[in-house]
């Protein structure tokens, strides 16, 4: 009798999801192609934050088809605490030595990317971000503005907050061993995040930066034209509540 084959590595997907009724479905059938088909075990935790557009159905629908987990916030609470409880949840349910992925739920981004991030991870990194900063990475679809901004902010915390291995502070794409999650995120603990918006995930690398975990990059594709409809981010709050971070944490924390 043949013995069952183990799974290659358990990917925990964490999709923050605002309004992303549209973009869903295709995101999650290449979730389902690229890495659940290849071998991987995994599951998926969706986190609705507040959506008005049916993005809870449309996880609903496809937890009767995938290992799709969904958490809800009854009103809209902000990328921060919506990427914090995606990954406390993540943390409660993998094991020290799996993969976390946290990835923008607008289809922008490719899941295929995982299977290099996770293999980094195994190779014994901490957390693998898909970068814009890499040869070999591409941006299509983004104004020359929101790319001039994200490249402003990469400048801006390499030099402030230097962590060797990272240069894109802001991707919303990143790997992570969970045992890095588990520790930054304890079960029960109280909340860690103070960004509410998009600060906040460059605020998860200066609280892990104090850690000294190991960082690596992986060039990224980002497809901002195949994204519906139009960016959500705040331009202006966004670079206020980013220069305020970065202030704060030389100065404050
Ligand atoms: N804009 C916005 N996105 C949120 C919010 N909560 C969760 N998200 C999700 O955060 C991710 C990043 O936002 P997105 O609009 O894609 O930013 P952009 O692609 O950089 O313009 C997406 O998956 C959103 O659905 C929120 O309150 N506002
Ligand atoms: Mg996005």
């Amino acid at each position: 009798m043949t013995e069952a084959r183990q799974p290659r590595m358990q990917v925990f997907l964490t999709l923050p999801a605002y309004n992303e009724a549209e973009a869903l479905p295709r995101l999650l059938a290449a979730f389902e192609h690229d890495i659940l088909r290849q071998g991987y075990g995994g599951r998926v935790v969706i986190v609705d934050d507040g959506s008005t557009d049916g993005t809870a159905g449309v996880a609903r629908e496809w937890s009767s088809r995938l290992p799709v987990e969904l958490v809800q916030h009854r009103e809209n609470r902000g990328l921060g605490e919506t990427i914090e409880d995606g990954l406390r949840r993540a943390g409660e349910l993998a094991g020290a030595d799996d993969v976390i992925v946290t990835m923008d739920a607008d289809d922008t981004h490719s899941p295929a990317l995982i299977r290099e991030m996770a293999q980094r991870i195994n190779g014994g990194y901490d957390v693998v971000i898909a970068s814009r900063y890499r040869p070999g990475a591409q941006v299509v679809g983004l104004s020359a503005l929101r790319r001039l901004m994200s490249f402003c902010a990469s400048i801006l915390f390499q030099v402030l907050y230097p962590i060797p291995g990272a240069r894109d502070y802001t991707s919303g794409f990143r790997a992570y061993r969970a045992a890095v999650v588990q520790e930054t995120f304890p079960q029960g603990g109280a909340r860690v995040l103070r960004e509410k918006g998009f600060a906040s995930m460059a605020e998860i690398l200066l609280r892990l930066r104090r850690r000294g975990v190991r960082i690596c990059e992986v060039p990224m594709i980002l497809r901002y034209d195949r994204k519906p409809g139009t960016g959500k981010m705040k331009i202006g709050a966004t670079v206020g509540k980013t220069l305020a971070l970065l202030a704060r944490h030389r100065f404050v924390e």
